[in-house]
């Protein structure tokens, strides 16, 4: 299959282009660095070091295994960039990653959240555009995020719920509650999806994912030239990346507020899993299918409590810190997300383990000289300080 794979420089981009290219699959790989740049930008950087380019990156592929891994550089945003890949590459399968994926950066200041929806939003327009224009026949595998549902106190379907209102009834998408502005980019761009395979007959799959964890792959673990980005600063890292960084260099695991907060997460080598059973099980014409994207939902505090657990069999003193929450967010909630789409599919769970912490623990003790402990302490805020009022004049 030629699968075009869209942000495939990225943490889950580059694993997927190695994975697809590894069976035998046709892939470009097409990114403008801009997760690059905005480390660059704010002094933080991959704790892993990555080769300085995606034809770097592809040569080292070639180098090692004898595959092929096509790439471009380039903007999403710019319709120069999108159309040539579209036309001339003929995808019959778009994975979309290439996307600004972080909640605080969309949160730093006015322009950080212009930037994030403009970006997301004029990407995915772009996509189904030249979907339309070249390649009608092919499906659009997008990554959308669990967090476009927020923290309903009802259970969370897989995009859709039957709803009877006034006696009438209809199958409806599910009500999106996003807790930051880079999530409502997720949901605007499911929107304009959708509208896409009603009106022009598109196809697509939107795997609302949850928040993935780990560092290698089969592929990645090739050869050092083939790791993938890992990161830990307050901006880009998530949450037990995070803490698997924290426990091994002495840092308290940083939980924000009571910890009650519970999403869905999922091992990196799922999403390699289920981003290839999307892509083989393809949807209808028309079809817009949503696939909540995990395998385990966890609380921070859960997993706080595992990180410390893993770090004691491992010789490490982990402390736990519960620090001011520096977002808007429920703490303490009702979550049940319904999963089932993906294991119907045939997905075979990794599940999360003192084991595989422990291995994260290892493979991030290597790198340790370079960790930037001033990026790790949250400084992005949901809401600016209140000013103290001014005494009024006497
Ligand atoms: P990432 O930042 O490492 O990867 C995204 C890539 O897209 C980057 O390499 C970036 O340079 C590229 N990109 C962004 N805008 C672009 C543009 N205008 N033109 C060309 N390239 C552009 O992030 P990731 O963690 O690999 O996430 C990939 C996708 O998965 C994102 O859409 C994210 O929202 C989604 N997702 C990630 C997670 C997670 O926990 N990592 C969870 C759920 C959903
Ligand atoms: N959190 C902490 N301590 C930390 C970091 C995070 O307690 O040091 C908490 C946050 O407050 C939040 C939860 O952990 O309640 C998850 O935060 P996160 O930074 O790990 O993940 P999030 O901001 O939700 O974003 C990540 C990815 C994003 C993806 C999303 C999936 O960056 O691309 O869309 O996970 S989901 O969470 O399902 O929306």
């Amino acid at each position: 299959m030629r699968i075009l794979i869209l942000g495939g420089d990225g943490y889950l981009g580059w694993p997927t282009a190695m994975y697809f290219s590894a069976r035998g699959h046709q892939v470009l790989a097409v990114d403008n660095y801009l997760r690059r740049r905005a480390h660059q930008e704010a002094g933080t950087d991959s704790l892993i070091p990555i080769p300085q380019s995606l034809p770097t990156r592809a040569q080292a592929w070639r180098d090692v295994t004898g595959y092929t891994i096509q790439v471009a550089e380039g903007d999403l945003t710019d319709w120069s960039v999108v159309e040539p890949a579209f036309r001339d590459f003929q995808p019959e399968a778009i994975v979309h990653y290439g996307e600004i994926p972080s909640a605080p950066y969309s949160q730093i200041s006015r322009e950080h959240a212009v930037f994030t929806q403009y970006n997301n939003v004029v990407n995915t327009l772009n996509v189904l555009f030249a979907m339309r224009d070249h390649t009608p026949n092919a499906q659009l595998v997008k990554l959308g995020t669990m967090g476009e549902y927020g923290t309903p106190g009802i259970d969370i379907e897989e995009g859709y719920i039957d709803i009877e209102h006034n006696g009438r009834t209809d199958r409806l998408p599910f009500p999106k509650l996003p807790g930051s502005l880079y999530h409502c980019s997720k949901v605007h761009d499911s929107t304009n999806i959708h509208w896409a395979c009603r009106t022009w007959g598109l196809r697509a799959t939107d795997l609302n994912q949850g928040v993935v964890y780990g560092i290698e792959t089969d592929e990645t673990k090739l050869d050092p030239r083939l790791t993938t980005r890992f990161d830990y600063d307050e901006v880009f890292g998530t949450a037990l990346n995070r803490f698997c960084l924290q426990a091994v260099i002495g840092h308290p695991v940083t939980v924000y507020g009571a910890g009650g907060q519970t999403r869905g997460y999922l091992n990196i080598l799922d999403t390699l899993q289920c981003v290839e059973l999307a892509t083989i099980n393809p949807p209808a014409e028309g079809e817009f299918r949503v696939f909540n994207q995990f395998t385990e939902q966890f609380s921070i505090n859960e997993l706080a409590d595992l990180v410390q657990r893993a770090g004691m069999e491992y010789g490490l003193q982990v402390q736990v810190e519960h620090v001011d929450n520096p977002r808007v967010e429920l703490e303490q909630h009702y979550y049940n997300a319904r999963h089932s789409a993906l294991l119907d599919l045939g997905l075979k769970p990794h599940y999360l383990s003192e084991t595989l912490v422990e291995s994260m623990f290892s493979v991030i003790e290597r790198h340790k000289d370079r960790v930037i402990t001033s990026a790790i302490m949250p400084k992005t805020k949901w809401r600016p300080e209140r000013r103290v009022a001014e005494p009024a004049a006497t």
